[in-house]
């Protein structure tokens, strides 16, 4: 490396993603890469082994092209055997994926070693801060491994927040919001209605809640992207209702399925809809930034290891809440998590926090905000290492 970062050159930075199953990987390592590129001005390249899937989130891309540039960035299909290529000043694994032998035997030939970030699964759990930023000699070859937890709380590696959040956020105004529903064909608002969207995991208690929202004292407006969710939603609704024009209305109830949003675009769904049902890491952060009530479906482990994780976010963000709110919400998570019953009072004495959970989340992402973002974390980190 001939450049210092101090001097706030751009630097090369080598990003690896396996996709192991679901988005998250993917829409972890994809913010991360655009955010490097297009805020910090960083040279980035994304390795990822699988395109469909990737595609999914960014349509744009083309499924045949091994290298390609989308938004700024490289992105470079990570196949076997992996390509003759010079390592980049940094190297980042996601989610401890195993780098290429032939990259890792490259990166001891650089006249400077990488700097080698290994960046892991998001937790609330106090453990973090402890294992944040901890290093791992190779067993074998004179490289140092970093392992990088981002988290809420000072001490950690924070969380991936674009820099034009905010402004992002204030332009998108009543008006931004209708061209919005009708671009992806949403009708617009009816008074009272309580639009939601809505991405789980299969397990969770969709068949309950659709009962509850069935009698749900105030209009639900349902929005389900499409899959194996939003198929199962579809047929619990059919009983006793009037389709027209793609939605199916019964009770109280509307169902809308719409098709997978571009990454960007679903972030906009998050801010437009009044309830946000979110899962994993990714749409889960998405949902704190969007500031409107959400819940968490926490992706399931072995031995309910997951619970443990839920209840250390409940933790933090619950803390300065009323209690009566607090309660609430967390009964109705755990509901959504089956780990308590979930039933019509108990979407109720949630719906009643929403004016207040709305204040409150604003009060959360200003104390999220005050953190430095996980990339500018990163950086900082790097410069402290040349
Ligand atoms: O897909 P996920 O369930 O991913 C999970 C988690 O990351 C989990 O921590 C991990 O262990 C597991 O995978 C293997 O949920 P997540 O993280 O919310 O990722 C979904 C991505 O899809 C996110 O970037 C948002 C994006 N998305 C769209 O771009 N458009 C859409 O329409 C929707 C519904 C999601």
């Amino acid at each position: 490396m001939t450049q210092n970062i101090n001097q706030s050159i751009a630097l090369r930075w080598d990003i690896f993603c396996q996709v192991i199953d679901n988005l998250g990987d993917i829409g972890v390592s994809w913010r991360l890469a655009r955010q490097l590129q297009n805020d910090c001005q960083q040279n980035v390249r994304l390795w990822v082994d699988d395109l469909s899937s990737f595609m999914k989130i960014a349509p744009q891309l083309k499924r045949d092209m091994n290298r390609q540039y989308c938004q700024n960035v490289e992105i470079c299909l990570w196949q076997s055997p992996f390509p003759l290529c010079e390592p980049a000043d940094i190297v980042i694994e996601m989610f401890a994926c195993e780098l290429p032998e032939t990259y890792v035997a490259g990166m001891i030939q650089q006249l400077r070693a990488p700097v080698w970030i290994n960046l892991e699964y998001l937790s609330a759990e106090g453990w973090v801060r402890e294992y944040h930023g901890l290093h791992s000699p190779h067993p074998r070859l004179p490289l140092i491994k970093t392992f990088f937890f981002p988290g809420f709380v000072p001490g950690t590696g924070g969380l991936l927040r674009e820099k034009d959040l905010i402004e992002s956020k204030e332009a998108f105004d009543m008006k931004t919001e209708r061209q919005f529903w009708n671009s992806i064909g949403v009708p617009p608002r009816k008074e009272r209605e309580c639009r939601v969207s809505l991405f789980c995991y299969e397990h969770a208690p969709i068949a309950e809640l659709i009962a509850i929202w069935f009698k749900s004292s105030r209009p639900v407006y349902l929005i389900v992207p499409e899959g194996v969710v939003a198929d199962s939603v579809t047929a619990l609704s059919v009983a006793s209702s009037v389709r027209s024009n793609r939605i199916i209305q019964s009770g109280q109830l509307s169902v809308q399925v719409i098709p997978f949003l571009e990454q960007n675009r679903y972030d906009q769904l998050l801010r437009a809809c009044d309830l946000n049902f979110v899962r994993g890491e990714d749409s889960f952060v998405r949902a704190q930034w969007a500031g409107k009530p959400f819940v968490w479906n926490i992706y399931p482990q072995s031995g309910n290891a997951h619970w443990k994780k839920l209840n250390a976010f409940l933790e933090i963000y619950t803390e300065h809440m009323p209690d009566k709110t607090a309660s609430a919400l967390q009964k109705f998570w755990h509901g959504w998590n089956v780990m308590d019953e979930i039933d019509v009072s108990a979407w109720e004495a949630f719906l009643d926090c929403f004016e207040l959970l709305i204040r409150l989340n604003r009060t959360w992402r200003q104390q999220l905000e005050l953190q430095n973002d996980l990339t500018a974390n990163l950086i900082q980190f790097v410069r402290n290492q040349l």
